[in-house]
């Protein structure tokens, strides 16, 4: 995995990692999360930030940070898709923090900043928030394949 980091910034080489179990497994988001996302791209098209999901190319996959919740929460993505997460909250900054793989967290990113993640091997990965995992239960999970 390589973090292309925050604003453009190499950040390193990193190696993949797949959970114990290996078992991919994805749980579908609960009504909350649901309607937090769908205003989140409501919000982000009012600034003029990028739309969740996948890029024109193919190659790219986008992430919305908003209101404590991962938009989407869980995505299927293929082996080398770049991933990049959006803050798209005004006042309030987040992070990506791959803590179950042992990864440092990024850089904490505020209104618009990004963070880009190259998966280069297959494996789940469960991310957190730095700042809202433990409180607010701000959390995704990626099925690389
Ligand atoms: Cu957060």
């Amino acid at each position: 995995m390589r973090w292309l980091g925050g604003l453009g910034l190499a950040v390193g080489m990193l190696g993949g990692g797949t959970l114990a179990g290996g078992v991919a497994r994805a749980q579908a988001p609960d009504a909350f999360t649901i309607g937090i996302c769908a205003e989140a791209e409501l919000e982000a098209a009012k600034q003029g930030l990028a739309k969740s999901g996948p890029s024109a190319d193919g190659k790219g996959f986008t992430i919305l940070m908003y209101k404590y919740r991962f938009c989407p929460q869980a995505a299927t993505l293929a082996v080398g898709t770049a991933v990049t997460w959006i803050n798209v909250d005004k006042r309030t900054s987040h992070s990506v923090w791959l803590k179950e793989a042992g990864r440092p967290e990024s850089d904490r990113l505020f209104n618009a900043e990004t963070v880009t993640m190259v998966f280069d091997k297959p494996g789940t990965y469960r991310y957190l928030c730095g700042p809202h995992w433990e409180k607010e239960a701000m959390s995704g999970t990626l099925l690389i394949r």
